[in-house]
């Protein structure tokens, strides 16, 4: 396959722990069964690695109920990784647990200083640029200095808005190849992804957009039919994953894992 930003050899992700009912949530519509997660869990694992991705399991974080979502700790480019700094309190001690996985892997670690906050789910790489969403987990001091970050790496940031009300900018939207986006109409309207092809979530099923592009396959999750078959149509190669239990904490496919 071509060399492209979506090409991984190594993912890193984090077992859910039995804290995981503390998670974070913007509206309470149930407990997460830790059950039903673990075997979603497993079953995205085995997924990342039917590509060929060695992929690092590391293990539960009892003290940080959200380290299961272990993406928003870290960016990982090809030139190194860079570790954030969440906006949410309660999770800023998980860039610490990261930092010494991310060690045996990365010659060169970069950290995001504050004051600014910025968390991994706002950060949408693409062949051509890095766009970064502000929300109310990221915010201008945090873009400003990823932006000083990658360009010594030699990446173009654009800032673009991750709409009102919504966790993350990549909540909204994932990549699918080099020119295309999968997105929600809300995000797409903003004009955030002109110049790339967009294809839209069908209505009602706006949580489809939290997909990943992981080298063959398109990762998404199961229960939304009309943009399944949108995407099988379009000739991605879907694999779908049970996603209810992490739903429930406003997590989905690319929060489960740091891919490199
Ligand atoms: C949180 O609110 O931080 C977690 N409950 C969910 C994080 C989801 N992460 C992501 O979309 N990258």
């Amino acid at each position: 396959m071509t060399e492209h930003i979506y090409t991984f050899g190594h993912a890193i992700t984090r077992r859910p722990a039995t804290s995981i009912v503390d998670g974070l949530r913007a509206e309470d519509i149930g407990h997460p069964d830790l059950e039903q997660m673990l075997q979603d869990h497993a079953a995205y694992v085995s997924t990342l690695k039917s590509t060929g991705a060695t992929v690092v399991e590391l293990p539960p974080l009892d003290e940080f109920p959200d380290a299961v979502f272990i993406e928003d700790t870290a960016l990982c480019l090809p030139q190194g990784a860079i570790l954030m700094r969440p906006g949410a309190p309660s999770r800023l001690g998980e860039v610490d647990e990261i930092e010494s996985a991310l060690r045996t892997q990365f010659d060169i670690i970069r950290q995001i200083q504050g004051p600014g906050f910025i968390e991994g789910g706002d950060i949408l790489v693409t062949d051509r640029e890095i766009l970064v969403g502000r929300s109310a987990r990221t915010d201008a001091a945090g873009v400003a200095e990823l932006e000083s970050i990658v360009a010594d790496w030699g990446h173009t940031l654009r800032e673009v808005y991750t709409p009102q009300g919504v966790l993350h900018f990549k909540t909204d939207c994932s990549l699918l190849d080099a020119e295309t986006v999968l997105s929600t109409r809300r995000l797409d309207a903003s004009g955030c992804f002109e110049g790339y092809r967009v294809l839209c979530t069908a209505s009602g099923e706006e949580a489809a957009a939290n997909a990943i592009r992981f080298n063959g396959i398109v990762i998404m999750p199961a229960g939304f039919p009309r943009t399944a078959e949108m995407l099988a149509n379009a000739d991605y190669d879907l694999v779908e994953i049970n996603n209810s239990e992490c739903a429930k904490l406003d997590g989905g496919m690319s929060c489960l894992s740091l891919r490199f």
